[in-house]
């Protein structure tokens, strides 16, 4: 009999825990956020997963232009390019379909770089 009652405790115990786990919603991938401020983007390395958006939010008092190297035609990943300055309190998001390491500098001033790994 007691045996009978353990048995039934932890499937109770199962099955309670299965309810929690279930219960919780699949979050979606988190995109990742990048900051422009005080001269730097940060994190200066960033590694996502392919498809996921990073989000370059510029904290700055100037503007931004994040783009793939190399500087000036960003051409090893072109798409990867605002085609634009992003001013103050703006931000840029860009979705990565294809997988590589990814460095980007900012394009006006080209000695701030960051690399982001897509795989
Ligand atoms: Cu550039």
């Amino acid at each position: 009999m007691r045996m009978v009652k353990a048995i039934i405790l932890i499937s109770a115990l199962f099955a309670l825990l299965l309810t929690v786990t279930g219960c919780t919603p699949k979050q979606p991938e988190a995109a990742s956020v990048i900051t422009f401020e005080n001269g730097t983007y940060t994190p200066k390395n960033t590694s996502i997963k392919l498809g996921q958006t990073v989000t370059f939010v510029n904290k700055s008092n100037t503007d931004m232009w994040p783009a793939s190297n190399i500087h000036p035609t960003h051409g090893i990943y072109p798409e990867f390019d605002p085609k634009k300055a992003v001013g103050p309190g703006k931000s840029w998001s860009f979705t990565f379909t294809k997988a590589g390491i990814w460095k980007f500098h900012d394009h006006l001033n080209p000695e701030i770089t960051g690399t982001i790994t897509v795989h």
